[in-house]
């Protein structure tokens, strides 16, 4: 019958209006949630002559219209999935040769910085690897490291402190010394400060800050990938300039293996409270001789003298 086909074309028609509809429906509020990203909203803004607004969104502003425009209806995975690869298999079989990796980042610059070109990153970060005999290591940190960082489009510096003499070592206060040195060559807004010897192994790790200071090593193959106790600090942590100013940086005063990553945990907790340690120990006590200053160019070393346990 005539009328039932046509039933039947309505129905389908109403169908197909219905799966538009809801279509469009998911793409507009992923579209939104895409511009609610903090990052996309300071890009947005970025983007209109005269903003003083910095940006660090992965899709290049200076893109083709058409993809522009497309970025807000896309899902959010596609949009990560642009510019970073996610997860990575890490091998430290392979032998590293420095100068290769030199040569596979061209766009770092002497001292191991790098500054995305097509667009202005408010993550202004410098990288701090307490350091002591570890080249080997050193080696694969660069390798994969430099990569990873410029596909998360940071304006960083990578800087090796080099804890000078034999006596115990000192992480604690090498990680102050490097955001002390570190200043002294840019306005960085972000500290990240990791052992030489982690390599995140998911690029979408980001080595930034937020508004919480934040650990990065999560998950770490030497744990199971699982932490050894829920407060664990150690391994990788990000915190921005004024969240470390705020505890008064580091403890000096934890020398040898253990502890100063606890103490810094607890410089969170406790905060509120003003701790006592905190307030006497750290930056405000911070004292050092900066003994060489080299600039690599994949790193800048800093040579120092830290003292030694009074
Ligand atoms: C705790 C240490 C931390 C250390 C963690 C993991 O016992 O500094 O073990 O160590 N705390 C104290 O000593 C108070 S690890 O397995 O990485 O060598 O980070």
């Amino acid at each position: 019958m005539p009328g039932a086909s046509l039933q039947r074309a309505c129905r389908l028609l109403v169908a197909v209006c219905a799966l538009h509809l809801g279509v469009t429906l998911v793409y507009y509020l992923v579209g939104r949630d895409l511009s609610r990203l903090p990052q996309l909203e300071v890009w947005e803004q970025a983007s209109k002559p005269g903003s003083e607004t910095y940006s660090t969104v992965l899709l290049p502003p200076e893109g083709p219209e058409i993809w522009r425009r497309a970025r807000r209806f896309l899902p959010l995975f596609l949009w990560i999935v642009y510019s970073t690869v996610g997860p990575m298999l890490i091998e430290f079989n392979i032998p590293v040769d420095l100068k290769l990796v030199e040569e596979q980042n061209p766009k770092v610059k002497v001292g191991g910085r790098y500054t995305p070109k097509d667009c202005i990153s408010p993550h202004k970060v410098a990288i701090i690897i307490p350091f002591r005999n570890r080249q080997e290591h050193l080696k694969y940190w660069l390798y994969y490291l430099h990569p990873i960082l410029q596909r998360q489009q940071l304006d960083y510096g990578i800087y090796v402190i080099n804890q000078a003499g034999e006596s115990m070592f000192n992480r604690a206060k090498l990680l102050n010394v490097g955001f002390k040195e570190a200043l002294k060559d840019y306005e960085y807004n972000c500290f990240v400060f990791s052992d030489v010897d982690l390599i995140p192994m998911n690029d979408r790790n980001t080595y930034r800050c937020f508004s919480q200071p934040r650990h990065i090593s999560v998950a770490m193959d030497k744990f199971g990938f699982s932490l050894p106790y829920v407060q664990y600090f150690g391994g990788v942590s990000a915190l921005s300039k004024q969240q470390f100013l705020t505890i008064n940086g580091f403890p000096n005063n934890y020398w040898g293996w253990g502890g100063e990553d606890d103490d810094i945990f607890n410089r969170f907790d406790r905060i509120a409270h003003t701790k006592e340690t905190m307030l006497s120990d750290g930056l405000n006590t911070l004292t050092y001789l900066v003994l060489d200053v080299q600039r690599f160019p994949l790193y800048t070393e800093i040579t120092v003298d830290i003292g030694t346990p009074s």
